[in-house]
């Protein structure tokens, strides 16, 4: 594991890199991914450092739902929570995980197309 990688958005929720910030709160901290995939693209975060959201999942099932109450509320900010958007957590190796910080994309803003494999 690359060990910038795992402490890029630790740095970015605590304010040492600069981000976009979409949205912030006591537990989780949104912000605009630097490499968009659609018209919205927003990251979710947790402060709290787990690797991936399995091990969110595992460990503080609370925390993955305010992770997810967040996403709703970017989708809500962004305008895009009657269109429609998409929820991807990408998990290891095969799935392309490039940051060992659990984090939801969150994607809209227009129709998005299906992908993987
Ligand atoms: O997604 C990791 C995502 O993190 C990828 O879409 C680029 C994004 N990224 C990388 N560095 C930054 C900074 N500094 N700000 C905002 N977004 C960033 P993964 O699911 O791990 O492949």
């Amino acid at each position: 594991m690359d060990d910038a990688a795992e402490t890029l958005f630790e740095r970015i929720v605590a304010g040492e890199i600069p981000a976009d910030v979409v949205h912030s709160d006591e537990t989780t901290f949104a912000f605009r991914d630097v490499n968009p995939q659609a018209r919205v693209h927003v990251l979710v975060v947790p402060r709290k450092r787990y690797r991936n959201v399995g091990e969110l999942a595992a460990a503080d099932p609370d925390l993955l739902a305010q992770v997810l109450r967040s996403c709703r509320k970017v989708a809500e900010l962004e305008g895009i929570a009657d269109s429609g958007y998409r929820i991807v957590f990408n998990t290891d190796a095969d799935a392309g995980q490039t940051v060992f910080h659990v984090h939801a994309h969150v994607l809209g803003g227009e129709q998005l197309g299906w992908f993987g494999g």
